[in-house]
């Protein structure tokens, strides 16, 4: 039972049992994730400083080598995923191909897969607006004791077997699932412990929040462009309140809180849509489904789609149940 203001670590104690991992090894896995998180958090809030240490590709007054946030994320992650016995295979937004990780004995014995956006909306670090990492995992599908494939990062989103997000907004938060409903977790940065602060987070019955970047409005599908006439209609809680930071971690965070939908159709610029399956839009839709709400393609359960390339693209439509189901409506008139 989950008891708000417990740490994160006593946390993963108490629920072992619900995890599908043997013993230890989620405790591994969350433990580098929220080391990292931590590392990369104290990172982003200094980057307002970034006039005083100097910018990206720039040596800074101590003579360090400045790095882009999301390359040093990236990297940062990356380590503390590798110096445990747990990760076989790393895949990033940042990366062309998948890292192949063979532990320390050179034997291929570790048996989870993690796939990462380090650090999404990374366009907002400049003007001070949230950004997030997000993170997705599962178990190898090759066997043991041989190298990492492809395959085993193209699984469909219904095997993950846990995912979450870390948003660094005014509070730093990580939330994720192990597929036993969704927690979040909120950093005490003087003492450097998560504390939970929104146990079993469902989204509210109704949502009244739409988020979208309308700027492509011209450029979107019929069904889109009529369920955004729909959101702004005045009939009965409509119209609904717009809402859009950006950062599909925010945006998606402030909906779950407030009851809403997320969406990135197709445009003419991104006919694929913009959103990457595996690394944003299935740890979504993981967390999404956990807290009662649903993710679509403006079609189908994301969740249900075959990957077929490590970077894919697909349009996304995320949020309360009812709200993902009326724009599929929408779409399929
Ligand atoms: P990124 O991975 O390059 O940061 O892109 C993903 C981001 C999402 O966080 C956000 O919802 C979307 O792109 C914003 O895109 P746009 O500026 O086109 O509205
Ligand atoms: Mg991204």
């Amino acid at each position: 039972m989950a008891k708000k203001n417990q740490t994160l670590g006593e946390f993963i104690i108490e629920n072992q049992a619900e995890f599908p991992f043997s013993s230890g090894e989620l405790s591994r896995l969350i433990n580098s994730i929220r080391l990292a998180a931590k590392v990369v958090n104290h990172e982003v809030n200094k980057a307002g400083l970034v006039d005083i240490t100097g910018a990206a590709g720039e040596t800074n007054v101590q003579g360090e080598d400045q790095q882009k946030l999301d390359v040093y994320a990236n990297e940062k992650f990356i380590q503390t995923l590798t110096n445990r016995e747990i990760v076989c295979g790393i895949a990033s937004e940042e990366n062309d191909n998948f890292i192949t990780i063979s532990g320390q004995k050179d034997d291929h014995q570790n048996k989870y897969v993690v796939l990462m956006d380090p650090l999404d909306g990374s366009s907002n670090i400049d003007v001070n607006v949230s950004v997030g990492t997000i993170f997705s995992i599962y178990r190898r599908v090759t066997p043991l004791g041989t190298p990492v494939q492809l395959e085993d990062f193209l699984q469909p989103g219904s095997k993950q077997v846990a995912a979450g997000y870390v948003v660094y907004g005014t509070s730093t938060m990580l939330v994720y699932t192990t597929g036993h409903g969704v927690n979040g977790f909120t950093l005490n940065p003087a003492l450097g412990s998560w504390y939970l602060s929104h146990p079993d987070m469902q989204f509210p019955e109704q949502g009244s929040i739409y988020s979208v970047n309308e700027g492509n409005y011209v450029h979107f599908p019929k069904g889109v462009k009529d369920y955004i006439k729909y959101c702004q209609q005045e009939e009965g809680d409509r119209p609904y309140i717009s809402r859009y930071i950006g950062s599909l971690v925010s945006d998606f965070h402030r909906n779950m809180i407030k009851g809403g939908i997320y969406f990135y159709p197709t445009t003419s610029k991104a006919p694929k849509g913009k959103l990457r399956l595996l690394y944003e839009c299935n740890p979504m839709a993981f967390i999404a489904e956990q807290a009662g709400g649903k993710a679509s393609d403006g079609f189908n359960r994301v969740l249900d789609i075959e990957p077929t390339e490590l970077h894919q693209r697909i349009p996304f439509f995320c949020g309360n149940r009812e709200m993902v189901e009326k724009v599929e409506e929408f779409m399929s008139r």
